[in-house]
């Protein structure tokens, strides 16, 4: 392979100004700079005289407000950035008003097609975010892709996985910024594998240069920059944050109704069942196996009456059948990917045979939709999309050919360009869809792949993992990220999904996974039954308890929820989201907070008894099953045996909590206040119906809890939800 030849941008040579924004012309190319808000700031370079159209798939928010800007010779200047432009060769700096250098581009280039910016690396720079990724919480030091691959045995060494959200987020003492390098092109970022380890460079296989430069006080506000942009969740259903029962497959609906019996008999709390490929006819989607599953509105029916939700997979893949009215309507309509030398482009998956609705394609998602009105109308509650990176077996790669044309919404594009989008619209199809069929009905979507702003849609599962304790362990920092690059919703297959599992590994995995936000248990055809009774009494009881744990928990959960769509605040929080100041936080990555209050330590090594926790400092911390109590800053050995999961609560916080329940449609009318009191005590809890838009229309209540004086204080903030908790009990340090 011949070495790289980049040709830099070079010297600028004239400048014209326009508004919020002033283009360089340069000797290959043109930059522009474009001031969105004032820490706010997008730069676009091409090596072309003009710039193509403005198109982005991310981007949530196109229009804003006029903020003060001032243009001098080389600077530009808002209240909190100072942007300073050499001109021989062109470079960009980024510093806050008062003057710390954030981040200076040493090059934007080009090589042929491929298209990078390489940038200054401070010596105590971390990163984090990147999205859905399998290496350490910090990704200093490591190389990564972005191009969305099933990759089911993946390592720390991985570079590409079913994810992709090329977002950059940078921290170093006093200096805080994001980088967000909107290319669904093939893309890299070498965050700091450079000879002199100086630099950073981030490249797209082709594309404009296209990045946006979020500055902030802190970690916090870059994020909810880079959320302002490309948008926020909405409130899920509440069931959704419920237990949920997977399996690659429950082979019939009796076989199903079993497993929901057994966790009604058993008494542990589940909300969702799964139908996994197998309730299908041959595969085909939207349809329902005769023989399997002859009744499914019954079945559906009965799950509901005992509390449960069903959730069906939904696939890509058309099965290449002219018998079959999806394909011969999607034929006619001229839905599907084509070849180059034309004829429908055909791929093989599940069903055999198939063929691909061109998600990209507006006309495309609106008639995808509606096939859901199949599901919906006889009770399905929720779509799973999977196999959308897209994964195509017979091609190489494992996915289509670079050369498919797809629609990009009107800006025709090979799929080179538009694979990462993929699954990104198929999720935004069934979420439009299913909004469409039940406009004030929150649409619960789980997907695979995925793109950056891809929480407007879906919520991400991490795809296939294995039953290996290495897997459980890095489930952790890998939704961290995920959940710092906008995606709050998500969570691993709990128990593991291929190969098969042991009773410890299931028992630690559900201990750890009733603490994120999204809690399935999921595994492979063949492998070993693992739902929470397969491995005897003493592990059922174990994990009976870690559920019901998370059910007692599900008001604190659903206020994390409501900061999530509101401010984009994480649900499962790395410690220096809350104590910043703490340098020894940024390098833990097998705990995460909770929300603001609750410290989780899952384990996460086979036969381990007790294990190290690391307080973070700034706060005194409760053990949660004793109530003693630590001082921060230091490392505690917590004691865990096989039924015990290492918890503290913050000193100061009031947690909101119920009785046990058995599924979320149970009435809770007391909420339980358990109070953990410090210096200042306060907490709060968020109310709606749980199901629709109203809350959007201000049908929510706050309520905040405050003691003082040995007394605690309610204060009803918001009361637009009228049929929230009527009794409040509190229990302070265990004691009522
Ligand atoms: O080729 O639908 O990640 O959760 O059980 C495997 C069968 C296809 C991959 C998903 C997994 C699901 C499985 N699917």
């Amino acid at each position: 392979m011949a070495e790289p030849q980049f040709t830099h941008v070079g010297k600028v040579k004239s400048v014209e100004k326009a508004g919020q924004s002033v283009d360089f012309i340069c000797e290959h190319g043109r930059v522009r700079v474009a001031v969105l808000s004032d820490a706010i700031v997008r730069v676009r370079a091409t090596k072309e005289k003009e710039f193509g159209p403005d198109f982005s798939y991310a981007v949530a928010k196109t229009k804003w407000p006029k903020t003060p800007v001032r243009f001098q010779a080389d600077q530009i200047t808002t209240k909190r950035l100072r942007i300073t432009v050499t001109k021989s060769p062109l470079r960009i700096e980024f510093a806050t008003a008062t003057g710390t250098v954030l981040n200076r581009d040493v090059a934007l280039e080009w090589d042929g097609e491929k298209s990078r910016s390489q940038r200054t690396l401070a010596h105590d720079e971390k990163f984090f975010g990147c999205g859905e990724k399998t290496s350490p919480l910090n990704k200093r030091g490591s190389t990564t892709t972005f191009w969305n691959t099933d990759d089911p045995n993946h390592t720390y060494a991985t570079e590409a996985i079913y994810v992709s959200i090329p977002l950059l987020i940078s921290t170093r003492p006093g200096a805080h910024y994001g980088i967000f390098w909107d290319n669904t092109h093939r893309t890299r970022f070498n965050l700091g594998q450079t000879p002199d380890e100086k630099h950073y460079i981030l490249e797209s296989d082709a594309g404009e240069i296209d990045y946006y430069f979020f500055a902030g006080d802190s970690i916090r506000e870059v994020v909810r920059g880079y959320t302002e942009l490309t948008g926020r969740m909405w409130m899920p259903p509440k069931w959704a944050l419920g237990q949920q029962q997977c399996r690659w497959s429950y082979m019939s609906a009796d076989e199903l109704m079993d497993v929901a019996k057994n966790y009604r008999k058993r008494k542990i709390p589940c909300d969702v069942m799964y139908c996994d490929i197998d309730y299908m006819d041959g595969y085909r989607v939207f349809t329902w196996n005769p023989k399997t599953f002859p009744k499914p509105r019954e079945m559906i029916a009965q799950l509901r009456k005992m509390g449960f939700r069903l959730v069906t997979i939904i696939d890509p893949g058309v099965k290449n059948d002219d018998g079959y009215v999806v394909c011969r309507e999607g034929k006619e309509k001229g839905m599907f990917l084509e070849n180059p030398a034309g004829g429908w482009f055909t791929g093989n998956v599940w069903p055999g045979e198939c063929v691909f609705p061109d998600f990209t394609n507006p006309r495309v998602r609106q008639w995808w939709g509606p096939w859901q009105k199949g599901l919906t109308d006889i009770g399905v509650a929720g779509i799973w999309n999977d196999m959308n990176e897209p994964a195509v077996w017979n091609h190489p790669g494992g996915t289509m050919p670079d050369d498919i044309v797809h629609d990009y919404d009107g800006h025709r594009s090979t799929h080179a360009r538009a694979h990462n989008v993929y699954g990104f619209n198929m999720a935004r199809a069934s979420h439009e869809g299913l909004r469409a069929l039940q406009p004030n009905v929150r649409p619960f979507v789980i997907t695979r792949a995925a793109y950056a702003g891809i929480q407007r849609y879906s919520m991400v599962w991490t795809g296939d993992n294995q039953s290996l304790w290495e897997q459980l362990a890095v489930s952790i920092p890998e939704c961290l990220n995920l959940s710092l690059s906008g995606v709050p919703f998500c969570g691993p297959d709990v128990g593991g999904f291929g190969r098969n599992t042991t009773g410890e590994l299931l028992a630690r995995w559900t201990q750890a996974g009733a603490f994120f936000p999204f809690f399935r248990n999921h595994s492979a055809l063949g492998t070993r039954a693992q739902e929470p009774w397969t491995f005897g009494k003493e592990i059922e009881n174990v994990c009976r308890e870690a559920i019901t744990l998370r059910y007692r928990l599900l008001p604190y959960f659903y206020n994390l929820f409501h900061e999530a769509t509101h401010n984009a605040a994480p649900i499962m929080r790395p410690l220096f989201w809350e104590f910043p100041d703490d340098p020894h936080g940024y390098a833990v990555d097998d705990q995460f907070l909770l929300g603001p209050a609750i410290l989780v330590a899952p384990v996460i090594k086979p036969g381990a008894t007790q294990r190290a926790v690391y307080l973070p400092a700034g706060a005194d911390w409760y053990e949660f099953d004793t109530k003693r109590k630590h001082a921060g800053g230091q490392y505690v050995t917590a004691k865990a045996p096989l039924d015990t999961i290492p918890l503290f609560v913050r000193a100061g916080s009031i947690l909101p909590t119920t009785k046990p329940i058995q599924h979320t449609g149970e009435k809770v009318s007391e909420i339980i206040l358990e109070v953990y009191p410090g210096a200042k005590t306060t907490g709060y809890l968020y109310e709606d119906d749980g199901a629709s838009f109203d809350y959007e229309r201000g049908r929510y209540s706050l309520t905040n809890f405050t003691l003082a004086a040995g007394k605690l204080r309610v204060d009803k903030k918001k009361t637009g939800y009228r049929a929230g908790a009527k009794r409040f009990r509190a229990v302070v340090a265990g004691r009522e």
